[in-house]
């Protein structure tokens, strides 16, 4: 079975996007300073232990999960930035195109955008989560023929084991089309210390592993980075006040971008379920939240 290639702070983006152009994932080892390593557990472990568990199979029984991580801590701006992951998410997302302005003939490039940001903590019994990839949110077709629209980081808040549910990873599985089916045999854990990470393409078949321990709590942060065009061209979230959205019928309300559709794009955390925001729009209080499952992989577990 074929290894992630392991770096470290001392190699080059050059030696990660060559891992990532062959593997569609790589490990870097120590790429967390011991500064943000201790800030994101220290931030993030006591508000995911008040989290409840997810509601679906693809969010996880006994998985916790926090969004809006830029609200809870600062140590996530080291990871988006990171001189490994950073420009190394540049050179898949930021790929130019040729388009037809007028007479002129010219390369565009979309620029990147922090796109989701994830603690998550897989508990003790803990099934493995279906296989997919992460770039399914947008619909991406496969193979992507070079242009990816989603380059993703796992760091290890604690260790990652094969038996805590370090990440399943299916390497070269960002070449497949989208016909081929990805099977649990063809998957490697990724084995990492805390403060150590994962880096993946959008397109890499992936899940959270298995948690066949009896006590341990497997913690991570993770933070995508995205092509800037897969979003609205007018920012409706600042250009217009809530109640002003809420005015509206519900029609208008998921065409103004308060909605998830069926990809679960755009969901928001709350209580530790990754909702629909249409509900914040209605007023309805945390214990009455719909969970709406993870990015769209399964039926909203009614
Ligand atoms: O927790 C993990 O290791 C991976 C989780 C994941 O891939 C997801 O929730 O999309
Ligand atoms: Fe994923």
């Amino acid at each position: 079975m074929p290894e992630l290639t392991r770096l470290s702070n001392d190699d080059t983006v050059d030696d990660v996007i060559t891992a990532l152009e062959r593997d569609g994932g790589v490990v870097i080892e120590g790429f967390l300073h011991a500064e943000s390593l201790a800030g994101l557990r220290d931030d993030l472990l006591p508000l995911l232990e008040r989290k409840a568990e997810g509601r679906d199979r693809f969010a996880g029984l006994q998985t916790r999960r926090l969004g809006a991580l830029f609200a809870h801590t600062r140590h996530c701006a080291a990871i988006a930035t990171h001189p490994l992951y950073l420009p190394a998410a540049q050179h898949f997302l930021c790929r130019p195109r040729d388009v037809w302005v007028g007479d002129r003939r010219r390369p565009m490039a979309a620029d990147v955008r922090i796109g989701v940001t994830q603690a998550i903590q897989i508990g003790p019994g803990q099934a493995a989560q279906p296989l997919h990839r992460d770039d399914t949110v947008f619909l991406w077709r496969h193979p992507t023929g070079g242009h990816e629209g989603r380059v993703q980081v796992i760091c290890a808040v604690t260790d990652f084991t094969a038996e805590n549910g370090g990440t399943l990873v299916i390497p070269g599985s960002h070449l497949w089309d989208d016909e081929r089916q990805p099977q649990t045999s063809e998957t490697i854990p990724t084995v990492m210390k805390a403060g150590s990470a994962l880096i993946f393409l959008g397109s890499t078949f992936h899940a959270g592993g298995a948690n066949v321990t009896a006590h341990e709590w497997r913690a991570a942060a993770s933070l995508a980075l995205d092509a800037s065009n897969v979003r609205q061209e007018e920012n409706m979230y600042l250009a217009l006040e809530r109640e002003v959205v809420a005015s509206y019928p519900e029609e208008i309300q998921r065409l103004l971008g308060w909605s998830a559709g069926a990809n679960h794009m755009g969901w928001v955390e709350v209580d530790g379920q990754m909702i629909d925001p249409i509900h914040l729009l209605r007023g309805l209080d945390g214990a009455t939240l719909r969970g709406v499952g993870a990015h769209g992989h399964e039926p909203a577990a009614a």
